[in-house]
């Protein structure tokens, strides 16, 4: 009987399809984008994932981001371990909720006051939600191919016609839901300006990711991001940085610190909770004295702040804090970057490309790193397939899609990178 690596994952997924729809708790894991059979994990440790199989992978997920310091942290568990034997959760303030807000204040000034949530997608669902409060408007602009989490009027794609005015991408989300939503193309300036000479009076805020990170990789182009900052002063709408990917993974103080524009409201995630359930949605302080129980827009959450989540986040932002973090986390991922391209072209494979930005990085199988979702739709996702199988044989976990971006811890300095080198010299040539 010839050894089949994935036989217990083949298992586990058959038996999982019979509780969980498609055998997952979230879509992306499923593989359907690149097919297979999606790798039950065991256990993760600094850069390596094990399946149920006993397989090892350098693990280029990171679970979506958070596990930037490493998986398994000894300093991260100590911690969880520690506030754990003081009780899981309260449903009352904690001295360590005050002390985590003050350190994000800290590094993100344009958080003036904040609240912490168990999900990014309850930070952005409560930020559009404060910014219709706070402007008494309804409109909400968002850019295709941007992702902020499953919340109703967010799960809409550019509509046909010129008012670009948003059509459901999910069953369940009413055409109602939607038509308030207005969905441009990223990175167009014009098509900014031109929505806001239109509907300036009606849109309540914009909410965009400033690197996006949820169409793979793609960089803001010059004057983007100043011009969402202009036309939302213009027009007294709120502008949403929605940083549950780049924050505290692009650097110190997200993209926001980067490009030097200051959002109104920022939405964090993943990285603040070190692998625990966190996000957290805040900004301007008149904007947040709307928020109950100070002001009329109500939101809340049993385990918002979780006293063992903060704690995961506490010491993950303590690690992170350490002189140079950064500056090795980016130029490692840049030289990854690098050094994956040159393989490629070694390897006579041309139409491949790579970006990064701090932690996060995009291989693409395009002659140059996409600036449009359009741009996103012409790489070659066949041949990404094909890499990513190659890569996973060879013990390397890429995300499962050609579209989304991928992500590097502290630890995968060294022997991690080396293997990957060596297996992305070995795929390109497999799948010429
Ligand atoms: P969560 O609700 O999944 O914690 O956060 C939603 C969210 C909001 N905003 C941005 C910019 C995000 O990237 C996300 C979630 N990112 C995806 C990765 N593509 C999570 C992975 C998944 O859905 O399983």
């Amino acid at each position: 009987m010839p050894h089949n690596p994935t036989a217990k994952s083949e298992a586990l997924f058959a038996q999982a399809q019979h509780t969980i729809p498609g055998g997952v708790n979230s879509p992306v894991r499923a593989f359907r984008s690149v097919g297979g059979t999606p790798r039950f994990f065991a256990k993760a440790k600094g850069a390596y994932g094990w399946d149920a199989d006993g397989n090892r992978y350098v693990d280029y997920i990171c679970s979506w981001g958070p596990a930037i310091v490493g998986h398994a942290h000894p300093d991260v568990i100590a911690a969880v371990q520690q506030a754990c034997t003081h009780g899981l959760s309260f449903g009352a303030p904690t001295a360590a909720e005050i002390e985590i807000a003050e350190w994000i204040r800290e590094h993100l000034p344009s958080m003036e006051m904040m609240r912490l949530t168990s999900s990014g997608t309850e930070a952005t669902m409560s930020a559009i939600r404060v910014a219709r409060g706070y402007t008494g408007r309804s409109k909400i602009v968002k850019f295709e191919g941007c992702y902020h989490g499953h919340v109703d009027s967010l799960l809409v794609k550019a509509g046909s016609g010129l008012l670009t005015f948003g059509n459901p991408t999910s069953a369940g989300v009413p055409e109602s839901f939607a038509a308030e939503t207005i969905v441009l193309d990223y990175n167009d300036i014009d098509a900014v300006k031109r929505c806001f000479t239109e509907h300036g009076s009606q849109i309540a805020g914009v909410i965009v990711e400033p690197v996006a990170g949820n169409m793979n990789l793609v960089k803001p182009v010059k004057g983007f991001l100043e011009a969402l900052r202009a036309q939302c002063d213009a027009h007294g709408a709120v502008l949403i940085f929605d940083e549950v990917m780049t924050g505290f993974r692009v650097g110190m103080q997200g993209v926001q610190g980067l490009s030097g524009v200051r959002p109104d409201m920022t939405t964090l995630g993943k990285v603040i909770g070190g692998g625990m359930p966190m996000g957290a949605f805040g900004g301007r302080q008149d904007i947040m004295q709307c928020v109950a129980p100070l002001g009329p827009v109500y939101q809340a959450g049993t385990l918002s702040g979780n006293p063992v989540a903060v704690a995961a986040g506490l010491a993950t932002l303590k690690i992170i804090s350490a002189p140079g973090f950064y500056d090795k986390l980016t130029a490692m991922t840049a030289q990854l970057m690098h050094d994956l391209q040159a393989i490629a072209r070694e390897c006579g494979e041309h139409n491949f490309c790579t970006d990064s930005v701090g932690g996060m990085f995009g291989i693409y199988f395009s002659p140059t790193p996409p600036v449009t979702f359009d741009d996103v739709h012409r790489s070659d996702r066949d041949k990404f397939n094909r890499f990513f199988h190659a890569m996973l044989d060879r013990g390397v976990y890429l995300a499962p899609s050609a579209f989304e971006a991928g992500f590097l811890s502290i630890q995968h300095d060294g022997e991690p990178i080396a293997h990957t080198l060596q297996a992305a010299r070995e795929s390109f040539q497999a799948i010429a």
